[in-house]
């Protein structure tokens, strides 16, 4: 069991595409890890292991991975990059000490790491940007960097400048030392500071060293006297003020041809935090310390489940020591007890067994068939409860329905497996229309998922966009009668009702009245009547949708001794509504959502324009809680909404969010052209 100082657990993360998972593979290689790096194009990569990667040549997962590296154990948590997948990213960086955000060496991109940088400092997480992909023709250090600074302040500071860019790139000046180093694979070789760059290299050393000396008085002093402060005291401050998250470094790297990776598995070492000075607390703020010995407590941040071997709960142990067999009790759960079935480190989808896991580490337990990811582990029962991450709201749903017919329950379980591999989506039975709609994140979150089920579980599912719950009502009242008689063999069939119809408010359903006076219609036969005329609403004169907003009268009629029934009655109600609805000058009702949506004040006005476009009545603006962005209250016609969510992303370059719920039913404004229901 590796000694907790020597333990760095650190989420990569960034921009979809920066190339983390390419820099993870580097970084495997350089520590030996692995013998031959991998490709994300050839599908080849350690961490993005799994079909629906390989298929679309992006993470759409969490992929572990653990190296070992001048004694330091490291636990890589490769996330994915893309907007839809961030809830993943998210559950994972809970479970890590330190986060490594890549981003494109491309300025315009820096503004979607708005939403991934805020979660990482609300953790107060030691974190560094790598600037990456530097070989890429077009590829700008400097104007990234300044990106950055604009956005995120002036402690994120240079700590590299890079030799030579785009296909010339190939080594850097590390600013501390004032040393300059080229590339070689993913080693690195001494050279000298190219002319052309030492003065740029020495502007920015100044910047790194002003930017440290806002945390050491000593330091301040030596600049003001114009003294050369010592670079043991320069490394010293970066270490402390980096993983006290004061000072955010920045770091040159071209990940695909290995550039940088040896600089950046140091400074993983050096600067960032081992477990045993990483701040963790439980729910209610209390610390907890990590030792080895006393009672275990482990969170779990990640579950996979495999159609055969079963399911993988990977878990960060806080305290204590895991052991492969051990039973523990799951807080989360009403404290059940759970049995572990073994114990692994993951590199990849590699799993090798390991016999305990101290303090610090990074774990996957095999069989905790009743645990999911955010729950809290613990041993000897002991009764502590960790913080768990907020999910977003779900903004995007698809309808499905198995290819084949199949029992509900068998469909049920596939999913609620899919389901325990991501929390972030949701299955539900839709409001209106009863559909089964699977929702999460967005489009490509929904859709993984599909593709997901019908391999791993051979479940094949029709998807299509959500109904509508289009409505019918009635704008005018009229009254209608009908006689039902039928003669058939022996007794026949008779009923006789007069109803008026009359509109009501929007909003206030059904009703129904009876007015008989002096018995013409039996008061057995008025729930028949009642019957008949709900039968009838379920399917309006104008498109076949349901009927609503409606008062009914039975205010006569006539009945016949032996021939009159229930059925009889019914029927002839019914008969009635199909007759006097068309009279009522019917409208249909469209669903009206009310949404919050929230977006960086820069495109306020264009979202505003694009909600009045989609036929949206804009209720109201106001500064949102998250500084730096609108939050903007609509309602709007659901249907204009199905992929809203993408049009958003698209237009706020992926920082717009909305919340939504059903308002009201209002008519469709002029003549119905619209779909007609399904039967
Ligand atoms: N030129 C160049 N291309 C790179 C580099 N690193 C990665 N790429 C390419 O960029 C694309 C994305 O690389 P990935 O490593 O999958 O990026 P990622 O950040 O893991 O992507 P997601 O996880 O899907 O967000 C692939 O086509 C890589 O080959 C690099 O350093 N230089
Ligand atoms: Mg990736």
């Amino acid at each position: 069991m590796p000694d907790i100082s020597r333990i760095r657990n650190i989420a990569i993360v960034g921009s979809h595409h920066a190339g983390k998972t390419t820099l993870v593979e580097s970084v495997l290689a350089h520590c030996g890890a692995i013998n031959r790096r991998g490709s994300v194009i050839e599908g080849t990569s350690t961490t993005d292991y799994e079909p629906e990667c390989i298929a679309h040549a992006q993470s759409t997962c969490v992929g572990f991975a653990h190296a070992t590296c001048d004694d330091i154990d490291i636990t890589l948590a490769d996330c994915p990059g893309f907007i839809d997948f961030m809830e993943e990213t998210r559950l994972a960086i809970s479970g890590m000490d330190a986060v490594v955000i890549v981003i494109d060496a491309d300025a315009s991109r820096i503004a979607q790491t708005r939403s991934l940088v805020d979660f990482i400092e609300s953790r107060k997480l030691p974190h560094l940007f790598v600037i990456n992909k530097l070989d890429r023709p077009g590829s700008d250090f400097v104007a990234t960097l300044r990106a950055l600074q604009e956005a995120y302040g002036r402690h994120v500071v240079a700590e590299q400048w890079p030799i030579g860019s785009a296909e010339r790139f190939h080594g850097y000046v590390d600013l501390a030392e004032m040393k300059a180093l080229e590339f070689d694979g993913s080693s690195e070789k001494p050279t000298q500071v190219p002319d052309n760059i030492k003065d740029d290299a020495q502007r920015a050393r100044a910047e790194l060293l002003e930017a440290l000396s806002d945390f050491d008085d000593h330091l301040m002093e030596e600049l003001l006297e114009g003294v050369e402060p010592p670079v043991d005291e320069i490394e010293k401050d970066l270490c402390e003020e980096c993983a006290h998250d004061q000072i955010i470094p920045v770091l040159a790297a071209a990940g695909g041809p290995g550039f940088g990776t040896a600089a950046l598995v140091r400074a993983m070492e050096k600067w960032f935090p081992s477990p045993q000075n990483a701040a963790q607390v439980d729910a209610e703020g209390r610390p907890i310390e990590p030792k080895s010995d006393g009672p275990l407590i482990a969170h779990v941040i990640k579950t996979f489940i495999h159609p055969q071997s079963g399911k993988l709960s990977v878990v960060r142990v806080l305290t204590g020591t895991l052991k492969g067999d051990a039973t523990l009790t799951n807080i989360s759960k009403g404290a059940e007890k759970v049995r572990c079935a073994g114990l692994f480190r993951l590199l990849g989808k590699k799993q090798e067994a390991i016999p305990a896991a101290g303090p610090g580490s990074v774990a996957a337990i095999a069989r905790l068939e009743t645990v999911s990811t955010g729950d809290t582990l613990t041993s000897d029962g002991f009764k502590v409860l960790l913080p768990r991450v907020q999910l977003s709201e779900p903004s995007f749903a698809v309808a499905i329905r198995p290819k084949e017919r199949l029992d509900e329950a068998k469909i049920s379980q596939m999913l609620s497996r899919i389901l325990d591999e991501d929390p972030a989506l949701r299955l539900q039975r839709a409001e209106f229309t009863n559909e089964l709609q699977l929702l999460g994140i967005g489009e490509q979150h929904v859709t993984t998922a599909i593709e997901r089920l019908g391999r791993k579980y051979n479940l094949a599912v029709e998807s299509h966009a959500p109904q509508v719950p289009y409505q019918e009502t009635i704008t005018a009242g009229t009254a209608v009668h009908s006689r039902y008689k039928h003669q058939t063999g022996g007794h026949g069939q008779f009923g006789d009702v007069w109803l008026r119809i009359e509109s009501r408010e929007r909003g206030h359903g059904f009703t129904f009245e009876e007015k008989i006076v002096g018995g013409v219609v039996p008061r057995q036969f008025f729930p028949a009547v009642e019957k008949g005329i709900r039968e009838a609403l379920l399917r309006g004169p104008v498109s076949g949708y349901p009927v609503t907003d409606l008062h009914v009268v039975l205010y006569d009629g006539s009945y016949h001794s032996v021939d009159s029934s229930e059925q009889a009655f019914k029927t002839a109600a019914a008969m009635s509504m199909r007759d006097g609805l068309p009279k009522c000058n019917p409208v249909v009702l469209e669903p009206i959502v009310r949404v919050q949506v929230t977006v960086p004040t820069a495109y306020t006005s264009a979202v505003i324009q694009q909600l009045t476009a989609k036929r949206g009545q804009i209720l109201g603006m106001n500064p949102a809680d998250q500084p730096g962005f609108d939050t903007i209250e609509a309602d709007v016609p659901q249907v204009e909404l199905a992929r809203y969510i993408t049009e958003l992303r698209t237009a706020t370059q992926g920082l717009g969010s909305f919340r939504w719920h059903h308002e009201r039913f209002d008519p469709v404004p002029g003549k119905w052209v619209g779909p007609k229901a399904a039967v």
